[in-house]
């Protein structure tokens, strides 16, 4: 079984003393965090998944495992956030109202920040007022909303709406991501960019805050102007 295999099931089994340390090993031998994370983490997260909807594990077991996820992941952060770069902007993060899932918006979060942004992360189940509120105390150029549910799509149309129709705020720049989104989805609620992935979502915020009158599609530079 590979290194990555193993840390995979760690993750599956809710492992937390073995999926850092198996991280920690691979980090040891030279491999890097991008790849831990992309061929062991995620992947043993997918199987997660997978068992859950066939109800072959159920919400406590797979939050033993999204906590061995973390405790991975936190082996991973100062590597995937070490940036000697002044900061590039300040973008407010957060998992829309009605929605607990974090570990995706976590990801985001890690890459942002390993890009030079510097990240107010205000966490799950946020309503759109406290995210305009954000945006506002941190004067912040640009908005990253993740969900993971069907359900709670629409809450980030909300946000997008609140963002909009408030004139102090109304410029800012809004990304959204998480796995039942698509751009189709993006579009149809106006938001200015779609990433499918964490990398993508650091580049995709590059982007965003490069060009004044442009909306990004399919992560290029889009002729139409922000609507
Ligand atoms: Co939930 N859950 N969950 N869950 N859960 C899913 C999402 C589900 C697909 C499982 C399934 O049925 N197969 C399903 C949704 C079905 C649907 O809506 N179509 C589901 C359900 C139904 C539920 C509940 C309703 C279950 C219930 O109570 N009956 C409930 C809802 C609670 C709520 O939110 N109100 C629920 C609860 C939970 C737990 C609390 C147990 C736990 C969350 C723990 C936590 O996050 N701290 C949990 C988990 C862990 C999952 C699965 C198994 C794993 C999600 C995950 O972390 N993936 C998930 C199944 C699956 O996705 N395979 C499932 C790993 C993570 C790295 O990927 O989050 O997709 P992801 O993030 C990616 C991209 O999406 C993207 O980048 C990330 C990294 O590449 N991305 C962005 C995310 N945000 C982005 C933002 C961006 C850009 C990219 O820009 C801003």
């Amino acid at each position: 079984m590979t290194k990555y295999q193993d840390l995979a099931d760690a993750i599956i089994r809710g492992d937390n003393a073995k999926s850092k340390e198996i991280t920690q090993t691979l980090l040891d031998q030279g491999t890097g965090p991008v790849e831990i994370l992309n061929e062991g983490l995620i992947p043993g997260m997918g199987v997660v998944g997978r068992k859950f909807k066939a109800n072959e594990m159920y919400i406590p077991e797979v939050l033993i495992a999204a906590r061995a996820m973390h405790a991975a992941m936190d082996v991973l952060k100062p590597l995937l956030t070490e940036t000697g770069a002044p900061t590039k902007g300040t973008v407010i993060l957060g998992t829309v109202r009605g929605d607990l899932h974090d570990i995706g918006k976590n990801l985001v979060r890690m890459m942002l920040e390993g890009s030079g942004f510097t990240v107010i992360d205000l966490g799950v189940d946020i309503p759109p007022e406290k995210f305009v509120e954000e945006i506002k105390k941190n004067n912040a150029r640009l908005l990253a909303l993740s969900a993971l549910l069907t359900t709670t799509m629409p809450a980030m149309k909300d946000v997008i709406e609140a963002v909009k129709a408030d004139e102090e705020v109304k410029d800012t720049r809004i990304m959204v991501g998480g796995a039942p989104l698509t751009q189709e989805y993006a579009d149809s609620i106006r938001a200015d960019g779609y990433a499918m992935d964490a990398s993508g979502a650091a580049d995709l915020a590059k982007q965003l805050l490069q060009y004044k009158f442009r909306r990004i599609k399919y992560n290029k530079i889009c002729d139409l102007p922000l609507l």
